[in-house]
Formats: structure tokens, sequence, C-alpha cells
């Protein structure tokens, strides 16, 4: 076996092992591409790095496009969402992964630049990619050589942000150690697929700015995934990483959803299952209605800190919950977030704050404020289903994770020009066809008149492009 990873322990690779073989019968988009594209082959010969949570499910993505014959590398995205059984058994394989739970900052990034070296001077031709940093790595650090290469020296560092530095850092020494790697490494990729909302909105920008160095794949925005997993998973997923952390009672108590977009949509339903008063706060007018037609009250936060006993931000933006917000909130509140970044919270003001930090266990931390008001935060701030539990279930990723090898697959055979894509929708129907079986659904099928008078093909696409599920 060779020793090509960094992982918690290898030794939990049974446990691992065992987990995939039960997750695999519920990841039947994933198992049916196997069928469909395992002797074709079509990621032969190419060079795959992923920067996505190293789950289960993803340890079984992982093996789906080793299947189509990818040389595969890999990453978590988070510092807590690897699931350690699941690294150990895809180390086990002599599959090259870099991924613990509890990596710090430098660690973290030190295994997305180990999982984008191929060694002999390679990178990768594809990537899998969730929030974008691995496709943010190649870009800062191309976009160093290229200042260096104009003006003979290294830029200052202006960025005060703890991990904007961490990247910085690394950058600056990968190019004394080899000034043109990035410029070497970028003409081989052929392109990036994305998972998840927060990394399809660096993509957009980027395109906008005219700087992307290879084509990208926009996987949230397929429906079978965006309106699966971002609504569905967390629906389910949140809940767990709440009562993992704290085992707190949710019945009867106010929660303070932020943002009411897939993953809001999902969170509110999921708290109002429990019996929870919900308020939802959003900036967006249709959101907003939406929330308020589904029954939840609309608030400001500003107007509900010293209601909620539980806050959720939703929103991939940033300083959602600030430091003065959670000073106004009521003794024993209870934060988290579940967007992409931990951005969404103040945490690192919180730490300077003069509020005294106590760990109950990891990801699990009270905050003692002067006049003795106690605040929980969990996760750090970083997103609670993946760090204070294991994410969504399989069966929801399966439709996410059929997406990413379809994306892969349309790259490695189309090598298309430098752009920002979608999944045709006929590909969209196709992912959820693979998962109908598994839920007893049985779809009705059109006559040909009927299909004639509505104006669609019998077998689909049975929507307009533009068709908002
Ligand atoms: P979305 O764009 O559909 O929803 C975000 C909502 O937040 C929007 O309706 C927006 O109007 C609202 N919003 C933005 N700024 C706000 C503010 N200041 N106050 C209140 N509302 C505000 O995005 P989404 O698909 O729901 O994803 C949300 C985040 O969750 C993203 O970061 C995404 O990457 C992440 N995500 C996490 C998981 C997970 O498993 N943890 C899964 C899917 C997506
Ligand atoms: N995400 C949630 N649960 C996950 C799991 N079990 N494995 C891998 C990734 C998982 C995050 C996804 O929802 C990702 O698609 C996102 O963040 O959008």
């Amino acid at each position: 076996m060779n020793s090509d990873y960094k992982i918690k322990d290898i030794n939990l690779a049974d446990l691992g092992r065992k987990k995939i073989s039960i997750s695999e019968k519920e990841m039947p988009g994933l198992m049916a591409l196997r069928e469909k594209y395992g002797s074709e082959k079509p990621l032969k010969g190419l060079r795959l790095t992923g920067s996505l949570h190293m789950t289960t499910e993803t340890a079984i993505l992982i093996e789906t496009l080793k299947d189509l014959g990818a040389d595969v590398r890999w990453a978590s995205c988070n510092i807590f969402s690897t699931q350690d059984e699941a690294a150990a058994a895809i180390a086990k394989t002599n599959t090259p992964v870099f991924a613990w739970k509890g990596e710090t900052l430098e660690e973290y990034w030190d295994c997305t630049f180990d999982a984008i070296s191929f060694g002999g001077n390679l990178g990768p031709n594809l990537i899998v990619d969730d929030g974008g940093d691995a496709t943010l790595l190649i870009h800062k650090g191309h976009a160093l050589e290229e200042f260096y290469n104009t003006n003979g020296c290294i830029p200052e560092i202006t960025t005060t942000n703890t991990e904007e530095l961490v990247v910085e850092n690394l950058i600056r020494k990968i190019h004394k150690s080899n000034p043109n790697y990035w410029h070497h490494i970028v003409p081989d990729i052929i392109g990036v697929s994305e998972e998840t909302t927060t990394g399809v909105a660096r993509l957009v920008q980027m395109q906008e700015d005219n700087e992307l160095l290879f084509s990208a794949f926009n996987v949230n925005d397929s429906a079978t995934k965006s309106k699966f997993d971002n609504l569905y998973g967390c629906r389910e997923s949140l809940a767990d990483g709440i009562k993992r952390s704290t085992e707190v009672m949710l019945a009867g108590k106010t929660v303070v959803i932020c943002g009411y977009g897939d993953v809001g949509k999902g969170c509110a339903q999921s708290m109002m299952s429990y019996g929870c008063n919900v308020i939802v706060t959003e900036i967006d007018p249709i959101c907003a209605l939406q929330a308020a037609m589904e029954g939840f009250q609309v608030k400001k936060l500003e107007n509900v800190l010293n209601k909620g006993h539980l806050f959720v931000t939703t929103t991939g933006n940033k300083d959602i919950i600030t430091l003065e917000h959670m000073k106004q909130m009521r003794d024993q509140a209870i934060v988290c977030n579940i967007g992409h970044f931990d951005n969404e919270i103040e945490v690192e003001a919180l730490n300077n704050s003069d509020a005294l930090r106590e760990q109950i266990k990891p990801q699990y931390d009270c905050y003692t404020f002067p006049n003795k008001k106690q605040l929980y935060l969990l996760a750090e701030g970083r997103l609670v289903n993946l760090g204070c539990a294991t994410g969504h279930a399989s069966f929801v990723m399966s439709t996410s994770f059929a997406n990413q090898v379809l994306a892969q697959i349309f790259l490695a055979k189309n090598k298309p020009s430098t752009d920002l894509y979608n999944l045709p929708k006929e590909l969209d129907e196709e992912v959820a066809r693979l998962h109908l079986k598994h839920l007893d659904a049985e779809l009705t099928v059109l006559t040909d008149s009927q299909a004639d008078y509505i104006g669609v093909n019998k077998n689909g696409p049975f929507k307009k492009e533009e068709y908002r599920y």
C-alpha cells in the first residue's frame, strides 16, 4: 500500500468500507453511472483533483470517478467535514487522500495543494470543487507568477484576513521552490465542476472579470442538485448537526433562519416540523413573500435578537450575525451556520472579544460575556451539518454527485472552451429518472396528442430551460 496520503488513522478503513458498502445501496444514480460508463472509461488517462467534503458519500463519488478511469487525488473542502473512516477506506485503496477532521487552516491548504500535485511537476486535467478553494489556489498562484514575470518582484501582502494570509504565504512558498509551477500546470486543465452555490458565485465573478483560466461547470444549478441537496438535504442534516452537538430540545423554541433560499427553505421546514416557532430574515422580497405565505414570520434580525433561542445562517453572504448581534441575544442562545463559509458569523470578532470561550467538546463552544450571559457557537461558525454531524444522507447526495459525474464526462469528452456551463435539461431529467425506482415512484407517460398539446417531446425535456422548479 502506498503512503501517499495524510489522514487521521488508517485503522478506521474497515469501518469506512462497511459504511461505503451500505451507502452504495442508497446511491442509485452513481451506481447506474458506473454500470453505464464503467467499460467505456471516459475519464481514462485523466488526472482528477477533488476538493469536496471527504465523507462516506464522497468516497462513493471518488470510486465512481475511478471506475470511469480517472487518476484521483482528493482533499476535503472544509477543516471539520471529513469523516475519518471514509478517508481511511479511500487511502486503503491506494487513492491519495489528504483530509482529516480538525485540520488547521495551514494543514487544510497544504492538503489542497497535495491534491493538486500529481508529482513530476504535473497538475490535474479535471477538478471537482465545492466552494471553489482548489480553483482559487490555482488562480491565485497563477496571478502571482504573472505579477512576478511582469514586475520582477512578488507583490506585498495586503490582506489581514487569517485564511487569506495562509493562502498568500502558501503561494509564495510554492513560488520560491518552483517559480513557474502554475503556468506549467494550467494548460493541462480541461475544467472544473463546481458543487455549490457559493462556489458558483465565485466562478460567475471570475467569468465577469474575464479571469477564468479554464472551463467551469455549474453543478449547483442543476435542478436535481440545488432543489434536492440544498433543500431536502439540509431539511434533515441541519437538525442532525444541532442535536449531535447540543442535545437541545427544539419543540417550542424560537428559531431564526437567516436567508430563505433553497437551503433556508429546507431549514425552516425542518425546524417547523420539530414544533419550533420559525422566524425568517430575508433581503429578497420574493423569498420573503414565500416565507410569509408558508406561515413563517419575516422580521429584521435586529428586531428578534432577544426572541431567538437558536439562530441559523443560510445566506452564502458574509457578516450576517455580528458580534453586536450576539451580545444582544438572550442567555443560552445557540448560533450556527449552514452556509458554505464561516464568514456568515463574526467568529473572529467573538474570539477577540471580552467573552470567555470554553470548549464543551470539539465544534461546540460556550462563550460567557461579562454580564454572565452565555452563547453557544457550533462548528466555530463553519457549516454545522458537516462540522457537527455527517452532512446530508446518501440518497440526496446521489442526485448531486450524479450531476458531478455527468459534468466530468462532458468536460473529458468535449474539452469545451473556457466559459461557465450548465448541464442540459435532458441530463437533469435523466438524473431524476435514475432515482425514482428507489422511492417506488411511477412516472406517467404522455400520449402523443398530449405531448403535442403542451408542446414537448413525449420523452422530454418537459420544461423550458428557464423553468423554475
Ligand atoms: P440561495 O442563493 O438560494 O439562498 C440564499 C438566500 O439568502 C437568498 O434568498 C438571499 O436573498 C438571502 N440573503 C443573502 N444575504 C442576506 C442577508 N444579509 N440577510 C438575509 N438573507 C440574505 O443559496 P442556497 O443554495 O440556499 O445556499 C446558501 C448557502 O448554503 C451557500 O453558501 C451554499 O453554498 C451553501 N450550501 C450548504 C450546504 C450544506 O450542506 N451545508 C448545502 C447546499 C448549499
Ligand atoms: N454536503 C452536504 N452533505 C454532504 C455529504 N454527505 N457529502 C459530501 C458533501 C455534502 C455539501 C453538499 O450539499 C454540497 O453540495 C454543497 O455544499 O452544496
